[in-house]
Order: C-alpha cells, then structure tokens, then sequence
C-alpha cells in the first residue's frame, strides 16, 4: 500500500493534475490521482454490460461528457447503452452529437457497472441502487463520492475535462465522434469559454480536441443558434419582466406555471436563460424561481464575486461559485423568491 501510494505522488507531480496541498494525503491521491485513472479504467474494461448516465434534467456537460464516454466505448466494442431518467426533455440542441438518438429513458434489465457524469450526487441520476458498481466521473466541489470508484477533479472546469483526463492518462484514442461531444462539454459549462474556472489548461485541452476533430464552428452554431420559438418566447417575458434589487445588483424573474403554457416552453428551455440577467452590467446576482408542482427549482448565477453555491448549500444543493441551483418544497414561488433574496442582505 505504501510503495503505490509514494508511486502516486511522483506521477500525480510529474502530471498536470493541481493538488490541494491541504488535502496532500492517502485518500486525496487514491481520489484524485493517476493511479485512481487507471483502477476506474480497469473497472469499465472489465465490465460486461455498462450503462452510462447523464443527470436529469441534463445539460451540455453530462450529455456531451456521457456521449463521448459512449463512442469510446462503443468504438473498443464495448456492450453499453445510454440512459437518462428524463428523457421527454433532452434538450434538443444537443441533437447533433453522435449516440444523442440512442439514449433510453428505461434502464437496462441488467447490467453490471454505471458510469455517470456530472453528477454531484447519486439521487441526480433517478435511478435505484441496485446489484452494479458505479464509476463516478465529475467535477463538482459538492460531489457526495458516492461510486465505487469516484474520479473527481473540483477544479475542472467542466466533467469533460475530468473525463478527458481519464481518456489521456489511459492512452486512449479520441475519435472525432469523442471530440465532438467532450469539446461541446467543455464549452457548454464555461458558456462558451467566458466563466467557471477556465484556464489554460481549459484552452490546452479544447485545442487538442479541435486536432482530434471536433469543428469549434460548427458545435458553436448547433448549440447556440437553434433556440425553439417558444423557448424565445419564454426569454422575452424574462427580459420584460425581472425585477431589481439592492442597487440593481441583484436581478431576480419568477417563472410560473402560467408562463410556461402560454408561451409554450418546456422545463428544458428555462436552462440558463437566467445568465443574461447576470450579464446586466452592475448586475452581481441572478436569481430564477421555477414553480413546479409541489416545489421550486431555484437558479443562481453570479459574475464571479459571490460564491452561490454557499446559498445552494443552505438548500441542500449543488454547484459552483457561478452557477448553482437547488430546490425548495414550496410551491408558493413569490414567497420562496422573497425568501432567497432575504439572505442576500446578511
Ligand atoms: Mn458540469
């Protein structure tokens, strides 16, 4: 145990993973290094019959990071299928990415490894625990390391990244199939390389995917120039109706049941429209109130200065110092709005 762990170290500092030195011990290394690569490697390897999954709900990052794992797969042979609990609303710009049509929205009857991405917690899946392993590939601060084996770099900018690395330290050839899907990950969750702990590495990465393949064009104009009408619909009301407090530097909308018939929209096309209300000048903090049927699905977003994610884990929630969304059990959304914006002025 020792010599592999003394190992680890040397190749987690020759390698370009960032340790937290704080955190410079066994489980870090086991968690977070190379040799954690390889033994989740090992595990996809050897399992018989993998199902892949993105989080409800899903977005760029967990569809574009599960397709590529699924073309890899699908490209060594592998038996594998794609499942996703929600499946009535996969957002549909994300259409264009290969394995899009395949995914299922019924588990397979058996199957002996789940391998999910962009999952903070085992409940985003909408699965039941069941006689399989899991292999948990993320890049979230909150993540509950709740697989088997948990592969998760917080400071990634995005869980493509993280599964990229997984790729890399394996030797594994990226096809421009996988090229195309991690690229759409990484861009998708930094909105297009403007937020969320991009870097170099960030850039170092997304270039060598642009060399495997994938056209930065072409995926920029599938995913952000084929915005549905009623989804437009849905942005105008938000655009006539937010309202501002504390200076202006706090934007909130409530989005009710009501709006969502008239214009039309899905639950899927409210996904990070409340970024533009961020992007107000002055503007600090959005907040988004999404009335369900028996709760609310709350959005954060802020320009970098306030962690939300400190707010999200109030509620329970996840997400990052940007960007981060929770729910509440209530279904009374101008009360939850007021309630939110309450702990804004501590
Ligand atoms: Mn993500």
């Amino acid at each position: 145990m020792g010599i592999i762990a003394l190992l680890s170290i040397r190749l987690v500092l020759n390698g370009k993973i960032t340790l937290n030195l704080d955190s410079f011990h066994y489980n870090h290394i086991f968690k977070n290094g190379r040799y954690m690569y390889k033994e989740a490697w090992n595990k996809i390897t050897n399992a018989r019959y993998i199902v892949i999954v993105s989080h409800i709900h899903p977005d760029g990052d967990t569809l574009g990071s599960t397709l590529a794992l699924y073309n890899v797969l699908k490209e060594q042979g592998k038996k594998v299928a794609l499942f996703n609990a929600t499946k009535d609303e996969l957002p549909r710009e994300f259409g264009f990415l290969d394995g899009f049509s395949k995914i299922q929205g019924k588990l397979p009857k058996f199957f002996d490894l789940l391998v999910c991405c962009d999952s903070a917690s085992f409940d985003r899946l909408g699965v039941r625990r069941g006689d399989y392993e899991i292999v948990n590939i993320d890049h979230h601060k909150s993540n509950k390391n709740f697989g088997d084996i948990n592969v998760v770099l917080s400071e990634a900018s995005s869980a493509g990244v993280v599964l990229y690395q997984l790729l890399k330290a394996n030797d594994i050839k990226i096809s421009k199939k996988t090229a195309t899907a991690l690229y759409t990950s990484v861009a998708d969750d930094t909105g297009f390389f403007r937020y969320g702990g991009i870097d170099a590495g960030t850039f170092k990465i997304a270039s060598d995917l642009i060399e495997c393949g994938a056209d930065p064009r072409k995926i920029a104009s599938e995913v952000k120039s084929s915005v549905s009408l009623a989804k437009t619909r849905l942005i105008a009301h938000m655009l006539s109706n937010f309202e501002l407090h504390q200076d202006a530097t706090i934007a909130s909308i409530i989005l009710d049941k009501k709006i969502l018939d008239e214009t039309g929209a899905k639950r899927s096309d409210t996904k990070n429209i409340i970024s533009m209300l961020r992007d107000i000048a002055n503007v600090k903090v959005a907040l988004m109130v999404l009335e369900l049927d028996e709760s609310c699905k709350i959005s954060l977003r802020s320009d970098g200065d306030m962690d939300v994610s400190k707010i999200s884990a109030i509620y329970n929630g996840g997400g990052h110092k940007g960007a981060a969304g929770f729910n509440v059990s209530s279904s009374d959304s101008r009360a939850t709005c007021k309630e939110i914006l309450d702990l804004f002025k501590r």
